[in-house]
C-alpha cells in the first residue's frame, strides 16, 4: 500500500507540473485578488495557474479584521461574491458582512473547479525576461528559500505574469531592482474610501507582460491601505483578468 501512495502522489503531481510548464498566465499569490483573477481568466478560456509560497491558501483573508474572522464587502463587489455562491448578511446601507473562512474557501473551491491549478509551497523568486517583456517566472520550493539553501530554480513560461502578492508587491520590486524602468511608490497609511477607490484604478499593466492587482496595486502606486474591507480586492482581481482577456483574445 505504501508503494501505491507514494507512486500515486509523485506521478500525479509531476503530471500537473509538466502540463503547466508553459501557460497563458502565471498569477503569483493565492490571496483573494489572485484567486478571483485566476477564476475569471480560466472561465474565459485563458489558461492560468497560481503559485503560492505559503502552506495555506487565502493570503490575508482568513485573519479577517484583527483575527475576528469576518470581512466587510461593499455593494459594488457583491455580484462577484454571488457568482461564488458565498452567503452574506446586509449590515448597513451598501455594506455586507461575510464569514472570512466561508468566503475564501468558497472562492478557492470554485476557482480550482473552474480549472485553475494552484501550486502551494512554491516561492516565485524572479521573473523571466525576453525582449523587454516579462515572459514567465522563476520558481523554487519555499522550504529551500527559508533554509537559505543554494538550490538553483526552475522556470515557467507565460504570456502574462500577475503580481497578486499583497502588501509587499514582490514581483514589482524584483522588476524594479533587476529589470528597471518602473518605480515602487510604497503603500500609504489607512484611508479606506480612498484605498478602495484607487485599487481598481491602480490595477493595470505596469511593465510589458506584468499586471499588478490587489493590495500590490496600491503598494505599487503609493495608495492607502483600507483594513478588512475586501470589495476592492475582488474587483481588482476581476479587472486584472479583463485586461489580459482583452489583450490575448
Ligand atoms: C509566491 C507569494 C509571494 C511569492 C507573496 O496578501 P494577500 O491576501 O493579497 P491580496 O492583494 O489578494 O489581498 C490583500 C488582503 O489580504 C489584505 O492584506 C488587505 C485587504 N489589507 C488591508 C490592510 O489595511 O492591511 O495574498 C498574497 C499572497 C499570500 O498568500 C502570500 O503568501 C503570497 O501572495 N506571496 N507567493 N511567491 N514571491 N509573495
Amino acid at each position: 500500500m505504501e508503494k501505491i501512495i507514494t507512486e500515486g502522489i509523485i506521478k500525479s503531481y509531476m503530471d500537473d507540473l509538466l502540463k503547466n510548464i508553459e501557460v497563458d498566465v502565471v498569477i503569483v499569490g493565492a490571496g483573494p485578488s489572485g484567486l478571483v483573477c485566476g477564476y475569471f481568466l480560466t472561465k474565459n478560456g485563458v489558461k492560468s495557474i497560481i503559485f503560492e509560497r505559503n502552506l495555506k491558501i487565502g493570503g490575508g483573508m482568513p485573519g479577517g479584521g484583527m483575527m475576528f474572522n469576518k470581512i466587510v464587502v461593499q455593494e459594488e463587489a457583491m455580484e462577484i461574491l454571488k457568482e461564488f455562491k458565498i452567503r452574506y448578511k446586509k449590515f448597513k446601507e451598501k455594506y455586507y458582512i461575510l464569514d472570512a473562512i466561508e468566503t475564501i474557501s468558497g472562492i478557492t473551491y470554485k476557482t480550482i473547479r473552474e480549472g485553475v491549478k494552484i501550486f502551494n509551497l512554491i516561492n516565485v523568486e524572479d521573473v523571466v525576461i525576453r525582449d523587454e517583456k516579462i515572459s514567465g517566472v522563476v520558481i523554487n520550493w519555499t522550504s529551500a528559500s527559508i533554509a537559505k539553501f543554494h538550490v538553483d530554480p526552475l522556470s515557467i513560461i507565460s504570456k502574462y505574469v500577475v503580481d497578486a502578492t499583497g502588501h509587499d508587491c514582490e514581483i514589482c520590486k524584483i522588476v524594479e531592482k533587476k529589470v528597471g524602468g518602473i518605480k515602487v511608490m510604497g503603500e500609504k497609511s489607512m484611508w479606506a474610501e480612498k484605498g478602495e477607490k484607487e485599487i481598481v484604478e491602480n490595477t493595470k499593466e505596469i511593465y510589458p507582460g506584468l499586471i499588478v492587482c490587489g493590495m500590490a496595486a496600491n503598494a505599487f502606486f503609493g495608495s492607502p491601505r483600507m483594513g478588512a474591507i475586501f470589495g476592492g480586492m475582488f474587483l481588482s482581481g476581476k479587472k486584472a483578468s479583463e485586461i489580459i482577456i482583452k489583450s490575448i483574445k
